[in-house]
């Protein structure tokens, strides 16, 4: 018994040499059974007293070994939980969120500020009819300004289209004049055949806008577009408007953004202008094809391409990263931080 006590207290020291113990002392092999087996040898006088003294001392073990087990258990998991502790202290590992693509921030942040001007915005179809990407916006079939924009026909009346402007075409079409002015803009993708290099792009992104009504003038045009490169790139930046030529404007400039800020001391021949869009004076026949009398109705549109924008503001050389899907550089732009 003494025995058996100590290999349980002293020499069982995990919950498998226990076992083993147990197995030693307790099973069919095991001593008292070999007495209990040896009890009918002996004469009746004898039994009841071995018998007992049998029983007490598998008992006594029964109940050791269950204590010891206990006991041994219960230092297993403390010594778990011990090697498991979690330093809370330890940095974690940063969980990475998505974010808007830096297009999507340019165009979102137009939206916002053209929509706090009273605009609406307005969608129109990527695969569009000639009808409206040249014939309604002044460019007949055979329009030399058709050669501007290279175009991926798909049949010979349906295109992708090469520019947001059939949007003006469509919004025109359908807007009640009685109700109140038209102020629109539009974003989305417009599609030309243009071979890639660091600033052209197949496939890019075009912001339209027009604003029609009674008397509108050039000074409204260059004072919303001011407002807008202000938002973009600071108040310190200054916009040009340099004339130029569209089927769909009368006149037309095309605008730049100096590159740097322009202070009170900047000599003009000092500043960098760097082109952004194409704007003008809405043309009458474009007018007059959508059902708009333009004795009456006038206004200015625009075609801003927040591609470049993005180039300009974050000084990106290529334009082709914004399209690589290289989370290394789309991550640069989180404006989360
Ligand atoms: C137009 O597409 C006219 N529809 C803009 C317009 C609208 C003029 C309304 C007047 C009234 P343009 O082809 O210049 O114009 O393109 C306008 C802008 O789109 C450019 O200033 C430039 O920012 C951008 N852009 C043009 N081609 C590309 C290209 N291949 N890749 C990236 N951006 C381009």
């Amino acid at each position: 018994r003494e025995r058996a006590m100590h290999d349980i207290s002293v020499v069982a020291t995990d919950l498998k040499t226990l076992h083993q113990t147990r197995v030693d002392w307790l099973g069919k092999k095991g001593p008292l059974t070999e007495v209990l087996r040896g009890m009918k040898d002996l004469t009746p006088e004898e039994r009841p007293a071995i018998g007992a003294l049998a029983n007490e001392v598998r008992d006594a073990l029964t109940q050791a070994i269950t204590d010891r087990q206990s006991a041994l258990e219960a230092e297993a998991l403390t010594k778990q939980l011990a090697q498991e502790t979690i330093d809370v202290t330890l940095p974690g590992k940063p969980v990475h969120q998505g974010q808007p693509h830096v297009l999507q921030q340019i165009i979102e942040s137009l939206e916002d500020q053209f929509m706090g001007m009273g605009y609406q915005i307005v969608e129109g179809p990527e695969v569009e009819q000639d009808q409206y990407n040249f014939e309604m916006m002044n460019l007949p079939k055979d329009h030399p300004a058709r050669d501007m924009q290279d175009t991926f026909y798909i049949t010979p009346d349906i295109l992708m289209r090469t520019q947001t402007s059939p949007v003006q075409a469509r919004t025109l079409e359908t807007h009640d004049f009685n109700a109140g002015p038209l102020k629109m803009i539009s974003p989305g993708r417009v599609y030309r055949r243009d071979t890639d290099d660091a600033t052209h792009s197949h496939q890019f992104h075009q912001v339209e806008g027009l604003v029609i009504d009674k008397h509108i003038t050039m000074g409204d045009l260059k004072g919303t577009l001011l407002a807008v490169a202000h938002q973009l790139f600071g108040a310190d930046h200054e916009i040009r408007l340099r004339p130029s030529y569209f089927p769909f404007t009368e006149p037309s400039v095309e605008v730049d953004v100096s590159w740097g800020a322009v202070t009170a001391d900047t000599k003009p021949e000092d500043i960098e202008w760097i082109e952004v869009l194409g704007a003008g004076m809405v043309h009458p026949n474009v007018l007059r094809m959508a059902g708009v009398d333009p004795d009456v109705y006038g206004g200015f549109a625009f075609g801003l391409g927040p591609d470049r924008f993005a180039m300009l503001k974050y000084g990106v050389e290529d334009i082709r990263n914004f399209y690589l899907n290289d989370v290394r550089f789309l991550t640069q732009f989180d404006q989360k931080g």
